[in-house]
């Protein structure tokens, strides 16, 4: 293969199990700032499933090797090769042996974030998905599950606390030197992208959690020194997470210690290393002076999220990548649950659907759309997607919704005990829930398989005479990149009758179908579902609870839109109905802008706004969510081609401005009523109220006037607490240009000191929708509190600017791609995970108009023709391209 040749894609298809199998690995590990020493001792044996009288291959990555013994024994130089991604012992004696593999490895200059690295002076890794052989050469793939012990040694003034994989086992100085160790044990066989140990100056709390069956487990969350008291809401997080698990799955913790480390340079969100999880600090540190109700919300979460990890990951892991939604999809569900039972259900239901309509949907609508799980990849750092999380947790959600509570809680213990130890597959999962519910999956199954987003139309009739309703459903699969032809999906399809007097009518279906349950089973292309009794016509409540992530279309009229707002009996629906009638507006009024005209905002929605607003019954935060008009992109996405942003923008800064206009009074009002009262707590109910008020604060300002904006300065000026400030100072930025840069002075002079607070600070500043933001975020980049190599500070102005400010990102003269382009090629050298990321902002550019379509393609060209562009940002740019 010449030197720039792409290697082919990794395939499904072309699994083979593992040749070699390690049954114990024993690592001696020597810390040092740019050559750390790691031994590696590990006890394999031929895999009696493998090819038989297979040489050993094991992967390696930027590694330096030292020594090489097999049994003891130095190992002549014909026996083996190394090359920049391998070592192949070419013939091993085909026995079990044992091999010993010195490296070393340059953790300081590390900016990948891969293996061992530091952050901050803190030795941490990251091995997850193909870090490990950033460490030692190993064959790097979830299916070799070996049982870990690690001896730690560092400098003790540079590094006091060593931290490993399990449980500790002993500790103490290496004699006559500055030096100290740590060994620590991890009885649980383990594939090594689970594999961690940290190093470092850091502080920690701790608490005590005693499991159901009684077993006592030390919990450690270690931080930056002095920044203990903010991690008490992360520990208070993973203790409802440990008793949650037991109570609603039945699993119990499985080591004596369970330690969290907080670090500052981080790829992602958090990683999920047995016993010792990995967390970006963004996601563990918070205090009501410098955290939102939001990050509160995330950190509860994520830290939930790892944790469930524990049994969803670890004790049963993937076989291979393909299988990544096995662990993520289930897991990312589990933690949606938690939530829901720690807050209020219908908004933590709402808020994921728009996660998911607003990351998910477009990308299963653009040139990156690929299955659950996935086929072939080239690079699987960039299948760590929307769909594989957010997708993949609604398709175990529909598996509930289809076999009801108990049955699915049988599928799960069944999997849980069937599949402890293993490294299984998506058909693995499934027949655990076919099997104790003597069900067939084998059509569903198709989630995992077809990429695209269902297009769902349902059309309703009611035979008055006949006294009978009918609702007819077609739907359809368009193609996705690979996928030509589709095949019908089952979609559990919730629904309701609702009646004249806003109650729900009994279901009396006419076939044997279990719509009972007010779930519709569809299967087919197009399906009739009647219903007899039905003496009134009813308004058909469709897809109640977000039961399948489809785009459903119908053909209700406004009417009972407006109807379902005020009376369905289902909150998910009574808020998406006035969301349909905005958008619906808001499609309309971006053509409109178009062609230079204007349409009035529909009397009809402001006053369901309005009633909704006034509506003293229902949950604050349900309020908040209710009264948000959708997103630029929820619009743009609607929209689906030659999509203008700039329209975009227009119509919905008219329509805010409208209702804030209309609705000033009550809104006011409602502000006003809900004044903190006490000091700040982020708890639910609180930040509801929070979410209200600040919610009318900003659809007040978007009226422009000379009292809403006096009213945002001083809730600015007036907050105790990082919610209000930087709620507060979001609608100054945004409504107040005359008070923007005093604000953000003054934000940043009060909190220049907490990077936590000023990436807040920077990527506020990047979604500014005015044509000066280019300018302002390549000041920023200029700016002392900016680093390229910090994915938080790059992820917030870079990021923001990309993923939040639709009309200077795809400015028409092409700009705003531009900066981003320079950005990605600036960072793939350095972090190509994190360019990658960036690149796949661009993953709607074919929906643009002609014009802003040309300058992104020529920007992704641009991107494609950097010389020696890594694998991970060229697999973005050659999908995207397509
Ligand atoms: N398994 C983690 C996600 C994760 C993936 C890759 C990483 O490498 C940089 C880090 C974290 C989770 O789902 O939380
Ligand atoms: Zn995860």
């Amino acid at each position: 293969m010449s030197r720039d040749a792409v290697p082919p894609p990794v395939r499904l298809g072309d699994y083979l199990p593992p040749d070699w199998l390690i049954d114990t690995v024993h690592l001696d590990v020597r810390l040092h700032p740019t050559a750390s020493r790691i031994i590696a001792r590990l006890a394999m044996r031929p895999n009696p499933e493998g090819r038989e009288g297979s040489p050993i291959v094991l992967d390696g990555d930027e590694l330096s090797l030292k020594s090489l013994t097999l049994d003891g024994v130095p190992l002549a130089g014909t026996a083996y090769v190394v090359t920049p991604t391998a070592l192949t012992l070419l013939a091993p004696p085909q026995r079990a042996l044992t091999l010993e593999i010195e490296t070393v490895v340059n953790p300081s200059a590390n900016t990948k974030l891969m293996g061992l690295y530091r952050s901050s002076g803190t030795y941490c890794t990251q091995c997850e998905a193909e870090g490990f052989r950033r460490i030692t050469y190993f064959p790097d793939r979830p299916d070799v599950l070996a049982v870990y012990t690690t001896r730690i040694e560092a400098e003790r003034e540079e590094a006091p606390v060593l931290l490993g994989n399990g449980n500790p086992v002993e500790s103490g100085a290496v004699e006559g030197t500055s030096r100290h160790y740590a060994v620590w044990h991890d009885p649980w066989p383990k594939p090594c992208y689970l594999f961690a140990l940290v190093g470092g100056r850091l502080d920690r709390i701790t608490e005590d959690f005693v499991t159901a069956t009684g077993k006592k487990v030390a919990l450690g969350i270690y931080v930056e020194p002095g920044k203990t008291e903010r991690a008490g809401y992360a520990m208070d997080a993973l203790k409802r997470s440990m008793r949650w698990d037991e109570e609603v799955f039945g699993c119990e913790y499985d080591l004596d210690v369970f330690n969290i480390v907080a670090v500052a340079d981080f790829n992602m969100g958090a990683m999920e290393n047995k016993g010792l999880n990995i967390f970006n600090d963004k996601y563990v540190l918070a205090s009501p002076q410098t955290a939102t109700d939001a990050d509160y919300a995330n950190i509860e979460a994520i830290i939930a999220h790892e944790y469930f990890h524990n049994w969803t990951g670890n004790r049963i892991t993937c076989r291979d990548w393909f299988q990544l939604c096995l662990k993520e999809g289930l897991t990312v569900f589990r933690d949606q649950e938690f939530s829901a039972d720690a807050r209020s259900r219908p908004v933590k239901r709402i808020s994921d659907v728009r996660l998911l309509k607003g990351h998910q949907f477009p990308e299963d609508a653009g040139p990156l759309a690929h299955p659950v799980r996935p086929d072939s990849y080239r690079e699987i750092n960039n299948f760590y997607t929307a769909t594989v999380y957010e997708k993949g947790a609604e398709v175990v959600r529909m598996l509930k919704t289809l076999l009801g509570d108990e049955g699915f809680r049988a599928g799960m213990d069944l999997y849980l005990d069937r599949h402890d130890g293993d490294a299984a597959t998506v058909e693995d999962f499934l027949a655990c829930f076919a099997d104790a519910n003597g069900v067939d999956l084998t059509q569903f199954a198709l989630w995992y398989a077809q990429s695209g987003t269902p297009q769902v139309t349902v059309s309703g009739c009611w035979d008055e005479a006949g006294r009978s309703y009918t609702l007819d459903v077609v739907q359809t699969l368009a193609p996705t990149p690979g996928q030509s032809e589709k095949l019908p999906m089952v979609i559990p399809l919730a629904i309701g009758l609702v009646g004249p007097d806003g109650a729900d009518m009994p279901l009396t279906p006419d076939d044997g179908s279990n719509a009972e349950r007010g779930v519709l089973l569809v299967t087919q292309p197009r399906q009739s579902f009647v219903f007899r009794d039905i003496a009134q016509r009813p308004v058909p409540s469709l897809n109640r609870g977000f039961s399948a992530p489809v785009k459903l279309t119908t053909d209700m009229s406004t009417a009972d839109l407006l109807f379902l707002a005020r009376h369905d009996s289902d909150p998910f629906n009574r808020f998406d109905a006035t969301q349909t009638i905005a958008l619906s507006h808001l499609v309309q009024a971006t053509a409109a802008a178009r062609a230079g005209a204007a349409l009035p905002a529909p009397d009809a929605l402001v006053a369901a706004l309005g009633a909704t607003l006034e509506d003293g019954t229902l949950d604050p935060a349900f309020v908040a969510q209710a009264l948000s008009i959708p997103s630029e992109t929820d619009v743009a996405r609607e929209i689906g081609e030659d999509v203008d942003p700039d329209a975009i923008h227009h119509a919905r800064t008219t329509l805010r401005q409208a209702v804030s206009g209309a609705l000033a009074p009550a809104l006011a009002a409602i502000y006003a009523r809900h004044a903190p009262a006490g000091i700040y707590s982020p708890d639910a109910a609180s930040a509801g109220r929070r979410a209200l008020r600040n919610t009318c604060l900003d659809l007040l300002a978007a009226g422009g006037t000379e009292e809403s904006l006096a009213r945002a300065q001083a809730h600015f000026e007036g907050a105790d607490n990082m919610t209000d400030c930087f709620f507060a100072l979001s609608v100054l930025a945004h409504a107040a240009p005359q008070a923007r840069e005093a604000a953000l002075a003054a934000f940043h002079e009060r909190f220049r000191e907490d990077p936590l607070v000023v990436d807040k600070w920077l990527a506020l500043q990047a979604q500014i929708a005015e044509p000066q933001a280019l300018e302002r975020v390549r000041g920023l980049t200029q700016h002392p509190a900016f680093a390229w190599s910090n994915p938080n500070r790059v992820r917030a102005l870079i990021g923001s600017f990309a993923g939040l400010n639709p009309t200077q990102f795809h400015r028409i003269d092409g700009a705003g791609h531009d900066l981003v382009a320079d950005a990605v090629i600036d960072i793939d050298g350095r972090n190509p995970q994190l360019a990658a990321r960036l690149l796949a902002a661009f993953k709607s550019w074919r929906s643009l108009e002609p014009v802003r379509r040309a300058s992104a393609e020529a920007a992704l060209r641009r991107v494609a023709e950097k010389p020696g562009l890594s694998p991970d940002a060229s697999d973005i740019v050659g999908r995207s391209l397509g």
